[in-house]
């Protein structure tokens, strides 16, 4: 097997023989999202459709994550950092009834290395909690990340739940059940402020900064 199809299989068969010394080569020739987002993301693309295709197990999938968080976890101290002033300060959560949480901690790394403060409050994240952060940290926008397609639904509750506690700072979301479209014309309309989708971490950074310049 070459070097990329070895990294997508650690992340598909859930184990992590090899997986660093295989992601140090790896480092030679790419820089760390470039890892991420290519062959763990193809891994991880894969073990999506074997577990809908009932070839895996909830426990496979979990040392699937396992794997990817190890890797995520090797990659981070190699990634670029810039040593900017502090440019905005940002909540993070998964929403309510989700417990996925890969993508938005990446957006977290990604969001600290580039000036960021992250104020990360984990998964299964209710309004209630989202709105007690606000107050208490009075961050500049806040990111909802969420998978499932009950998430989508879950993200509208929440849009709607912190407008009516009268906050308005921009809200960015994301996660694999949300798109562009949903965000505009189902996220939106509930809230007061602006929402913005992004499709990736690195999309995420980029929203922020324009909010931010
Ligand atoms: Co689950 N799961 N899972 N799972 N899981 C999915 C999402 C699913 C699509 C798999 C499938 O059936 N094909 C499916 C959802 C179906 C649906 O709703 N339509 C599913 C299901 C059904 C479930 C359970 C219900 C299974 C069960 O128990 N029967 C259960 C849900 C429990 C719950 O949440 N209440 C469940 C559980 C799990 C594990 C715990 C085993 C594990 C998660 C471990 C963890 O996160 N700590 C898991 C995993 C790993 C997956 C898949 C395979 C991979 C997700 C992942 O980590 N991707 C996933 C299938 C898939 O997506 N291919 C699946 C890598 C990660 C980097 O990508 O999170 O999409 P992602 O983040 C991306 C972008 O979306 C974006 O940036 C990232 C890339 O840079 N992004 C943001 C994400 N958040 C953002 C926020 C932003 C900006 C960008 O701003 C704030």
């Amino acid at each position: 097997l070459s070097l990329e199809e070895r990294l997508a299989r650690y992340v598909v068969e859930g184990t992590k023989e090899g997986l660093l010394e295989d992601l140090q080569t790896a480092l030679q020739t790419y820089a760390p999202l470039e890892i991420i987002n290519g062959p763990l993301m193809t891994g991880m693309e894969e073990v999506g459709r074997l577990f809908n295709a009932n070839e895996l197990i909830v426990a496979e999938v979990l040392q699937s994550a396992e794997v990817m968080k190890a890797a995520v976890a090797f990659l981070e101290p190699h990634m670029e950092k810039t040593e900017t002033a502090v440019k905005g300060k940002i909540i993070l959560a998964t929403v309510k009834g989700d417990v996925h949480d890969i993508g938005k901690n990446l957006v977290d790394i990604i969001l600290t290395n580039n000036g960021y403060q992250v104020v990360n409050l984990g998964i299964k994240v209710p309004s209630e909690q989202l709105i007690a952060a606000y107050q208490t940290e009075k961050p500049d926008v806040i990111g909802l990340s969420g998978l499932l397609v009950k998430s989508a639904q879950q993200m509208i509750l929440t849009a709607q739940d912190l407008k009516n506690a009268g906050i308005d700072v921009p809200l960015l979301v994301g996660g694999a059940a949300l798109t562009k479209k949903f965000a505009q014309t189902r996220i939106a309309p509930e809230y007061d402020g602006v929402v913005l989708y992004a499709k990736d971490a690195m999309e995420g950074l980029e929203l922020a900064n324009r909010l931010s310049n």
